[in-house]
């Protein structure tokens, strides 16, 4: 069995990691750093450049070479060797980076390895796609041999901006169509969690990627990443994160008419139906809100509960979530790890103070976590809200940490339309046995993604993403390459 203690101690000592622009591993011009520490103990890991515009400046430049130089002059053949090489060394290096994720950012290492069905996925799904993109032999209104076809081409240097709760699937999801399209990338990982992305980039850099293809640049949002987002040579801006982060990104973008995809937030509806098998219902909708403390763009944070059965159902949600094992993320047993930082469980409790002061019914939960092993770390304990009106706070507001609002319904058109509104339409899931039930409310739910009876599926070969403030574009799938093609139409007089 690993030692995931010692391990940790032997990759991270408190030192200086570089960044990665142009091949090289570089610092900041400026010389600035950021500190990367342990939120299960507040222990500094390393240090990492804090990057401004001229480093920005830099690693675009780079990005540009190698994609109009030896980038271009791979073949859709070689781009799919060089992703197949990658993802067998993420597979042999897979606890490594794991183990940086539960280091840098607090993800239960039962987790981050069980994710590696996902990301090496990923990794294979879209060297599979790189050697299947073709444009079509279109027949035109022209009288003569005129002739007209398309040829897809990759749009040039993604700016990508990731945030801290998934770095490794995160990352990934952006590089690997990226890589496969044949365009480089710029990628900027959230301040809070910046290793394991370092990790992933010597990786990929070992692998045999040509200098340039893929730079890392760490550093702030407002600085770093807001250079990038508004850099004039950057085809594509390609975001996870916030909504409003987004909305000033997208804003950025249209003074210069650059294209952007964005992943943002959720509010996400679960609707447990009177006929649902609650055996088999309580846990997942528990764990829908629960994992990763709840700092997941898809958390099911309103739980839309038959009136019916709501009494059954909260206390049952109730013992689940008090019986939750917190803890650090290197302790095999722990399934709720910290949040992020200090500042993600102060915006946890402001919310959590907002739902009790507007009336809200604590069932469990509702604090910082403390006791053995926990200390100076941002642990925050599972939480459910009964009594929940539409209108309250924490029925509306996406609150990122491990908090349950559970919402009483008495019918199906009230629930359809209750779950709708939000300004979120991210994801949606629903319980129940009844097949008529389970199609209606796949179909009237406003959501890139509907799960019936299941939770969480993200694969690669689906599109996932949102609709409304949730963003737009899609990530996974064939879809997602054609945020990184264009089509070139190309006529030829052959009379
Ligand atoms: O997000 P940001 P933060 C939500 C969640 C969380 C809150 C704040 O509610 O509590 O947002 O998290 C970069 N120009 N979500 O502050 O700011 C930033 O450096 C360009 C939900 O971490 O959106 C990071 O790399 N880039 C969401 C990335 O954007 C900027 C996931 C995301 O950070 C920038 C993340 C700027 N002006 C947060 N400002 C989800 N639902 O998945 C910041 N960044």
């Amino acid at each position: 069995m690993t030692d995931w203690t010692a391990r940790a101690a032997e990759l991270y000592d408190g030192g200086h990691r570089r960044m990665l622009i142009d091949g090289d591993w570089t610092d900041a011009r400026s010389g600035a750093v950021i500190e990367a520490r342990n939120p299960a103990d507040g222990r500094l890991l390393a240090t990492v450049p804090r990057a401004d515009s001229a480093d920005i400046d830099r690693a675009v430049a780079a990005a540009r070479r190698a994609f109009e130089g030896p980038w271009s002059r791979f073949t859709p053949f070689e781009r799919q060797a060089l992703l197949l090489r990658i993802a067998d060394r993420v597979e042999a290096e897979w606890q490594d980076l794991c183990l940086s994720d539960t280091l840098d950012m607090g993800m239960p290492i039962q987790r981050s390895l069980a994710n590696s069905r996902r990301v090496l996925g990923m990794l294979r799904f879209y060297a599979g796609q790189a050697v299947a993109i073709h444009g079509l032999t279109i027949p035109n209104s022209f009288p003569g041999d005129i002739r007209s076809w398309t040829v897809r081409e990759p749009l040039g240097v993604i700016g990508a901006i990731i945030p801290w709760n998934a770095p490794i699937a995160g990352s990934v999801w952006k590089i690997a169509p990226a890589l496969a399209t044949g365009c480089t990338v710029v990628l900027k990982p959230s301040e809070e969690a910046s290793l394991t992305v370092l990790m992933l980039a010597r990786i990929m850099q070992d692998c045999g990627l040509p200098p340039g293809v893929l730079n890392v640049v760490t550093g702030l949002g407002p600085e770093a990443g807001a250079a990038l987002a508004a850099h004039p040579d950057v085809d594509r801006v390609a975001f996870t994160g916030s909504t409003g982060t987004g909305r000033a990104i997208a804003q950025a973008a249209a003074g210069n008419l650059r294209r952007v995809s964005l992943e943002l937030g959720g509010k996400s509806p679960v609707i447990l139906c009177r006929d649902a098998d609650l055996d088999r219902a309580i846990p997942i909708a528990a764990m829908a809100v629960f994992a990763n403390s709840g700092q997941i763009c898809i958390a099911g944070s309103r739980l839309f509960v038959a009136r019916e059965i709501q009494d059954e159902v909260l206390s049952r949600l109730a013992d689940q979530a008090a019986a939750l094992r917190i803890g650090p993320g290197l302790d095999p047993a722990t399934e709720i790890g910290p949040l992020i930082s200090a500042r993600q469980a102060d915006r946890v409790q402001g919310y959590l103070d907002r739902g009790l002061a507007q009336g809200a019914r604590l069932l469990t939960g509702g604090a910082r976590a403390e006791g053995p092993g926990l200390a100076g770390g941002h642990f925050f304990q599972p939480t459910v809200f009964a009594d929940v009106a539409d209108d309250m706070t924490i029925a509306r507001e996406e609150i990122f940490g491990p908090v349950l609002s559970a919402l009483p319904f008495d019918d199906l058109d009230e629930v359809v339309t209750r779950a709708n509104a939000t300004p979120y339409g991210l994801a949606a899931g629903v319980f129940t046995t009844h097949l008529g039930t389970a199609h209606k409310l796949a179909r009237r739910l406003r959501a890139g993604t509907v799960w019936v009876n299941m939770y969480h599926a993200i694969d690669p070969a689906v599109p996932f993403g949102g609709v409304k403030a949730s963003g737009h574009g899609r990530e996974g799938g064939i879809e997602h390459l054609d945020e990184f093609l264009d089509s070139k139409a190309v006529w030829i007089n052959t009379d």
